[in-house]
This record gives C-alpha cells, sequence and structure tokens, in this order.
C-alpha cells in the first residue's frame, strides 16, 4: 500500500501521542489499595486455641500491607503499608533510642520464623514522628511515618491500604480487625504466625467513661477504642504500630486506626469500679485525626525524592 510522506509523519504521531499517554496514565495512576486476595476466613475448628488475644492465626497473604518492625532483627512492632516507599507505625515504637539506623522493616511475612520467598526487606531513610505525640497516656497522636530507603515491590504478598477518605468516619459498632505478631495472651508468648481478631468500634462516650474508671483516669481525643466490656477479644504487646482495619463501601480495607495500647491485655473494664485487676478497651490512634498531616508528608516526600 502507497502512502505519501506526510500521511506516515502523522501516523507515527498519532501512535507516539497514544504510547506516551497511556505511559503517563499508568504512572499516575495510584496501585490500587486495600486489596486483599484472600477471601474472609469460614470459621475453622482448629484455629480455636490460637490468637492475637482471642483471635486466631491469618491465611497467608490476607493482610499484605501488615509488615514488621525489627530492631537488631528482633521484631518489636506492627507497621502499615501505605505506598511503596511510605509506612505507619506508632510513634511510641520508634520514639527512643531507636535511631533509623538499628531498624529495619520486612514485608510480605506470615511466618517470622523463616525466610519466605517474596519478602523484602528494606532500612529506613527518615522518620517522622507526630509533633504532637506525648509519651505519657493517652499517647495522643501515637502516629509515626517511616519513609522507607527504597520501594516495595507490590505483588500478591505485598501492598498497600487504603487511607480514610477525608471526613470518612467508622462508626460504634462496626466489626473491624487487627493484625499482629503480638503476644497471645497478656504474659503468653509471641507466635511465629501473624494473627487476626475481629472487635468492635466503641463510641467515643463508651470509651471515655471506661477510661474514666481507671485507678489514674485518662482522657484523650486521637484514639479510637475497641473491645467488649467482658474483654476477651484484644491487641497485645508487640502489636502496637500495626493496623486496625475496617471494609469501605467497596470491600477494600481501610487503615482506620494504628494499634497502641491498652491496660493489659484482653482484660475487660467492667468490673474497674473495685480497683483491682482492672482493665482498658484496645486503644488505637484515629486516623481521621491525622489524616491530613500524613497527606502533608506523602505528597512532600514523593516530590523530595524525584
Ligand atoms: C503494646 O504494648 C500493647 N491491649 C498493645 C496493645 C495493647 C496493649 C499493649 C492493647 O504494644
Amino acid at each position: 500500500m502507497l502512502m505519501s510522506k506526510n500521511k506516515l509523519v502523522l501516523l507515527l504521531g498519532m501512535i507516539c501521542l497514544k504510547l506516551s499517554k497511556s505511559a503517563t496514565l499508568s504512572l499516575s495512576k495510584a496501585p490500587p489499595c486495600g486489596q486483599s486476595l484472600v477471601k474472609a476466613q469460614p470459621w475453622n475448628y482448629l484455629n480455636i486455641f490460637s490468637r492475637i488475644v482471642g483471635g486466631n492465626q491469618v491465611v497467608k497473604g490476607s493482610y499484605p500491607w501488615q509488615v514488621s518492625l525489627k530492631r537488631r532483627e528482633k521484631h518489636i512492632c506492627g507497621g502499615t503499608i501505605i505506598s511503596p516507599q511510605w509506612v505507619i507505625t506508632a510513634a511510641h515504637c520508634v520514639a527512643n533510642r531507636n535511631t533509623a539506623s538499628t531498624l529495619n522493616v520486612i514485608a510480605g511475612k506470615h511466618d517470622l520464623s523463616q525466610t519466605e520467598p517474596g519478602e523484602q526487606n528494606l532500612t529506613i531513610e527518615s522518620i517522622i514522628i507526630h509533633p504532637n505525640f506525648s509519651i505519657k497516656k493517652p499517647m495522643n497522636y501515637d502516629i509515626a511515618l517511616l519513609k522507607m530507603a527504597g520501594t516495595f515491590h507490590f505483588g500478591q504478598f505485598m501492598g498497600p491500604v487504603c487511607l480514610p477518605e477525608p471526613g470518612e468516619q467508622f462508626k460504634a459498632g462496626l466489626i473491624c480487625t487487627t493484625a499482629g505478631w503480638g503476644r497471645l495472651t497478656e504474659d503468653g508468648i509471641l507466635p511465629q504466625v501473624l494473627q487476626e481478631v475481629n472487635v468492635p468500634i466503641l463510641s467515643q462516650e463508651e470509651c471515655v467513661a471506661a477510661l474514666l474508671t481507671l485507678k489514674k483516669p485518662i482522657s484523650g481525643q486521637t484514639f479510637l477504642c475497641t473491645g467488649f466490656p467482658d474483654g476477651g477479644r484484644d491487641a497485645c504487646q508487640g502489636d502496637s504500630g500495626g493496623s486496625l482495619m475496617c471494609r469501605n463501601e467497596k470491600g477494600g480495607w481501610t487503615l482506620a486506626g494504628v494499634t497502641s495500647w491498652g491496660l493489659g491485655c484482653g482484660r475487660g473494664w467492667r468490673n474497674n469500679v473495685q480497683k483491682d485487676d482492672q482493665g482498658s478497651p484496645g486503644i488505637f490512634t484515629d486516623l481521621s485525626k491525622v489524616l491530613p498531616w500524613i497527606h502533608k508528608h506523602i505528597q512532600t516526600g514523593n516530590k523530595a525524592s524525584r
């Protein structure tokens, strides 16, 4: 077929334009967030004896945003991937003695006791602790951003969670999930395999009331609480820095809170007035209270790294 020189140039131009447009589109499109390849787990009698506190072992790949924060190769806290270069954890996990150089973040993990195919280990370029963080209970603003020295390569066992939309609230009574490699009971062992537990979000009133019944009454403004007045299901030591996740309308997992603290683990608070053997709800830093701070840092951070 014969084609004039002009037509050929025009055709080539159009092909180039099309290619560059799709390349720009694929570059600017954020990777899908909150996607777990694993369906909700059916009840399984083999799982009833294993717990985070009162939970069970996860199916591998259930929470591909969950990371282990290690200090000198030892698991100290959880964390959550929000983009290829950024991880969210609790400020108290990285606040003292923890210079970035002694820490590393390992993603794509299921069983901490062995090296697993597809896992990725990164060091930390910088730590940004929330400027209003206070170590004194209730540990207001217990949140930190970790900028990785490198990027996570997302795949089947590694990917980001969704951040809430501005104004998105997680209502009291909603059942959400927290996961981690923390203790299985208050004085119990640390598990090798990632654990999960479903917990209801409490109303702010219920939580404030529970914390005011403590021997040293506590009040604060930046947390979300979970659990049951009689206890049983909770996060525990080693889970902090990890996530409280809720499903959004489209079924994607959204980060509602960062595991922060609690008085004991899974204790309950119904009988706190008796003053002996007190307990508290599980306390998580409320993402909705720190969203603008997160966006400010991950956006300027991305620009700076370009
Ligand atoms: C901790 O020390 C910790 N029961 C995390 C969560 C809870 C207690 C302690 C909640 O990492």
